[in-house]
């Protein structure tokens, strides 16, 4: 028996997003050259349950693709439920209860992975002359692409020489041959850190690729955890029990027994290919290829009917802003906590496309440490921007605990409002950071520093505790019975009910 749910099986997560009408069975004939990314763009876009392509034009019969595999819902009350479903949390999960919910499991022992014989990823094995990846329905996703993307929602699995550590992270990767893949393993990143190893003893990386993993760990994977932390054991203390996980066909890796897709073979310590480009997290699609590892795949092993999840990257809000933004956002905000800074609250907000963290300050601890806004943000900047969480997103903006951070219309309201663009802004051009970010000059990039800032809207009186005004708003501006009434009897005035959601 397999393990089940919908955190700890991909197919057990895709049958509850059916059940809860949050995913569409799309049996119409779909194309993955370019078809399937515009319907899964648009379907981010509005908000509209994920398509579940069941009948695709090219690839073998029998494949399919799941496209937006955790974008916004638009039913009030359930904008979070793909993201939550993932963790095997209710739909009406909030940002907060996310965050406290993934802190707690950085809190809490590792839980090893358990070894099982077999799986249902092993229904399907091909080795060696058998493997060819074009008989997947592996989809174009923009017309700019540089070519098919096959792991757009999958991680990588790689172990150090050592056997010390294994990590799990989710880097794309294009299609490069019937039996190869390219794909950036940048140097900062886990998966960069352990091919350099392999590589710098001249040995290939033993590597494997897993598509519809388990929901919780592909999270996971796409969380910075600090180096040496097993991905594997923080899945387990998040979803309360071990992975399965089997052995690969070909080398010595495990993998989640239940994924859909598994693909395993090495790294080449040397060989590089055109890569890109790519649609890409930020929203833009920069034309050009860059030399990156190529991956062989001696051998794939897959589940009957098997299904692809696939992110088409671009303008928010898609899986790199709402699973990578929100796992940043839990480890920044572990970081900022834990170091004793008066913070409450941090927030990657997806309509800024993990180009940003809000951080939001308890302004009565502020005040109770003296500190000047300097002094605070040089704090923050210290704690972030020299850690492997800080190190992904180039702006923090700082507000007051008033200004509920995971509402962008608050956040806008604060910056514009409280943000003095004289002294309310402090660059860090020294700081290292990811070289993707778009408005970084070449030298920035060539150097892996600059562009990084921290922007305070904290008012000057924040800093002794006090704020001068109070907010004029519905919350604020009326007695709580008034409120209430109006509320209440708000169909009598003659408006339909509800009539959006109030803050
Ligand atoms: C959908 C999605 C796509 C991603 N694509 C990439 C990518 O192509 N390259 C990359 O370095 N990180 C990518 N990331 C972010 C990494 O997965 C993330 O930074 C993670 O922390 C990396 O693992 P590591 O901390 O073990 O190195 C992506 C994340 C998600 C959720
Ligand atoms: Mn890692």
């Amino acid at each position: 028996m397999t393990q089940r749910g919908s955190a700890l099986n991909f197919r057990d997560f895709v049958a509850e997003l059916l059940t809860t009408g949050d995913a569409v069975d799309i049996g119409k004939p779909v194309s993955p050259t370019l078809e399937a990314g515009a319907v899964t763009r648009r379907v981010y876009d509005t908000r509209s349950p994920a398509p579940l392509f069941s009948a695709l034009t090219e690839g073998d019969p029998g494949f399919r693709i799941l496209g937006a595999p955790a974008g916004l819902s638009g039913r009030p009350g359930e904008t979070y439920g793909r993201l939550a479903a993932h963790f095997g949390l209710g739909r009406d999960t909030t940002p907060r209860d996310l965050l406290e919910n993934l802190i707690s499991a950085m809190r809490a022992a590792p839980v090893p992975p358990r070894v099982v014989p077999t799986g249902p990823c092993k229904e399907n094995v091909l080795t060696g002359d058998e493997v060819d990846l074009t008989r997947f329905p592996v989809p174009l996703l923009h017309q700019q692409d540089g070519g098919r993307y096959f792991g757009t929602y999958g991680f990588h699995v790689v172990r150090t020489p050592d056997e010390r550590w294994t990590s799990w992270s989710v880097s794309r990767t294009m299609l490069h041959g019937p039996s190869t893949l390219v794909g950036p393993a940048m140097p900062q990143q886990h998966l960069g850190m352990i091919h350099r190893m392999w590589a710098e003893r001249g040995e290939r990386t033993p590597w494997a690729m897993v598509l519809g993993a388990p929901p919780a760990a592909l999270a996971a994977a796409g969380m910075p955890l600090p180096a040496e932390v097993d991905e594997s054991g923080y899945v387990g203390a998040l979803t309360g029990s071990p992975v399965d996980v089997v052995r690969a066909e070909t080398n010595d890796l495990y993998v989640p027994a239940n994924s859909e897709i598994v693909l395993e073979g090495y790294i080449s310590p040397d060989e590089t290919a055109p890569e890109g480009p790519m649609g890409e997290y930020h929203g833009y699609s920069f034309s050009g290829s860059k030399p990156q590892p190529v991956f062989h795949v001696e051998a794939v092993t897959y589940r009957d009917q098997a299904i692809l999840p696939v992110c088409v990257a671009g303008t928010p809000p898609e899986e790199n802003h709402t699973i990578w933004g929100t796992m940043i956002s839990a480890a920044g905000l572990e970081l900022l906590r834990s170091s004793g800074l008066p913070v409450s609250m941090a927030w990657c907000s997806y309509e800024a496309a993990t180009c940003w963290i809000v951080v939001s300050v308890d302004i009565q601890r502020l005040a109770r440490t003296g500190m000047t806004e300097r002094q605070l943000v040089d704090a923050v900047a210290e704690v972030l921007f020299d850690s492997h969480t800080g190190w992904l997103v180039p702006k923090v903006l700082l507000v007051a605990d008033d200004i509920d951070i995971t509402d962008i219309d608050q956040v806008v309201w604060a910056m514009a409002t409280r943000s003095h663009p004289t002294t309310g802004r402090y660059a860090y051009p020294q700081a290292p950071g990811i070289p993707m970010v778009p408005y970084l000059t070449p030298e920035e990039v060539r150097a892996g520093r600059g562009g990084k800032e921290i922007v305070s809207c904290l008012l000057p009186e924040q800093f002794e505790g006090v704020t001068r005004a109070t907010t004029a708003s519905f919350d604020n501006s009326y007695p709580e019975e008034l409120r209430r009434r109006v509320v209440g009897d708000w169909a009598g005035y003659g408006f339909p009910e509800a009539g959006g959601s109030p803050r």
